[in-house]
């Protein structure tokens, strides 16, 4: 019988190596009056609120200040605008603006009859929020899609992330780190993940494997027979594994072992 560990105690002790924890949320569509609260980490602390208004003439939404994660960051275009980032922008200290919502509110969109007054999120398509916020006491970036109605604050969530590793910047809509030391991650095929005994590896020529604990302690290590990794005896947790190829390339993959 393997050992069950708290997941969440795991994870907010924070990772050796820089992940990207992505989470696809069910789409959340707002419009009129309403709160849309986004906890990035999961740690049921929530980091950010979108709130749209809709009153005789006149809608808007924007991120909250002030409030609900005061000490966080959203990225801006220009004072109290938000930017709408595409795919791929780079979201990390070089980043600007950086607006720290200590205690005003920065907008998406306002409309007064329709017409946009103010805000650059006016019909935008699967664009992204730049974001920098607290876990404990370490900040972190990290993105959240967002497309928005025409001509009234309709507004919905699509998914979000966060890099593991405090002060690492992220790409607008990464998902992974695609590449560890020349090998690239994307091409590997690791499965079951969660795995229960074996773990296959498919798409790379593995030389030898080693398995980390998540406080980056090595576990076992071996050389790489067949096409999988007998991990019957490790105990249930989450782990990395790293994968050495014939040309000494690495790469490490999270796995959680149920
Ligand atoms: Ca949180």
């Amino acid at each position: 019988m393997k050992k069950i560990l708290l997941f969440a105690a795991v994870l907010a002790t924070g990772n050796l190596f820089s992940q990207i924890i992505y989470n696809d949320i069910v789409d959340s569509t707002y419009s009129g009056n309403y709160d849309a609260y986004i906890d990035i980490d999961g740690d049921m602390t929530d980091d950010f609120l979108i709130h749209g208004e809709n009153v005789a003439t006149t809608s808007f939404n924007f991120v909250e200040g002030g409030n609900v994660g005061s000490t966080n960051q959203v990225l801006e275009q220009q004072s109290l605008s938000v930017k709408v980032l595409s795919a791929n922008d780079v979201i990390g200290s070089n980043s600007s603006l950086w607006f720290t919502l200590s205690s005003s509110n920065t907008t998406m969109t306002s409309f007064n009859n329709g017409t946009p007054i103010a805000g650059l999120w006016d019909n935008q398509t699967d664009k992204y929020l730049g974001v920098h916020f607290y876990i404990g006491a370490t900040q972190h970036y990290g993105w959240i899609r967002v497309s928005t109605g025409s001509q009234d604050n309709t507004l919905t969530i699509k998914d979000f992330a966060y890099n593991t590793t405090a002060g690492d910047s992220i790409l607008a809509g990464q998902t992974v780190i695609t590449s560890v030391d020349g090998l690239e991650k994307n091409t590997i095929k690791l499965y079951p993940n969660p795995v229960t005994n074996q773990l296959f590896v498919e798409n790379v020529a593995v030389k030898n494997y080693t398995l980390f604990n998540i406080g980056g302690q090595l576990i076992t290590s071996g050389q790489f027979n067949g096409n999988s990794i007998d991990l019957s005896s490790v105990d249930a947790g989450i782990y990395f594994v790293e994968l050495v190829d014939e040309n000494n390339n690495k790469t490490r993959s999270k796995i959680i072992i149920e």
